[in-house]
């Protein structure tokens, strides 16, 4: 009979997806083991040692800009960024390439709305502060930019060599 071959396929797609969601290392409902390693490094380890590097962002003279902007990491090293938004208006701290960043500013003027919660980016509310900790596993030239429209061409991105 078609219905209980049908009936049978359907139990055994079961058993199977049963099956790989116990598999060892997997447990539904836990965080992933593994934070994706990207070209500028990964997402730190919070509980692990870090250095401080704390980033004013501001407006000044109908500017927009971060403090430090230039920033010099040894490669493995992880860093804690403490983000104060000493402005009037909402900004945003992405690190990444500068290639991925360009990109992702293009997306953000399509859709300025377009929210973010990604390791690697922080949106602050003016007087806020908060924190990203990354580790920056490999050696290069990186950006930082403030991705909310207008801002970076404004003068809001800054650069990270790491070696
Ligand atoms: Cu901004």
């Amino acid at each position: 009979m078609i219905l209980q071959r049908v009936l049978a396929t359907v139990l055994a797609v079961g058993l199977l997806s049963a099956g790989a969601l116990a598999a060892p290392g997997h447990k539904p409902g836990e965080g992933h083991d593994h934070p994706a390693e990207t070209a500028y490094g990964k997402p730190g380890d919070p509980k692990k040692p870090a250095r401080i590097v704390q980033i004013v962002m501001r407006e000044s003279d109908g500017k927009m800009l971060f403090v430090p902007d230039t920033l010099k990491i040894r490669k493995g090293e992880q860093v804690r960024f403490q983000l104060r938004n000493n402005g009037e208006v909402d900004h945003e701290f992405v690190v990444a390439t500068l290639e991925d960043n360009l990109k992702h500013m293009k997306e953000m003027e399509k859709n300025p709305d377009m929210e973010h919660d990604d390791p690697n980016a922080r949106r602050v509310k003016p007087k806020k502060t908060a924190e990203i900790v990354w580790q920056f596993t490999k050696a290069g030239t990186f950006d930082f930019s403030c991705l909310i429209p207008g801002h970076r061409q404004s003068g809001m991105f800054g650069t990270i060599v790491v070696e």
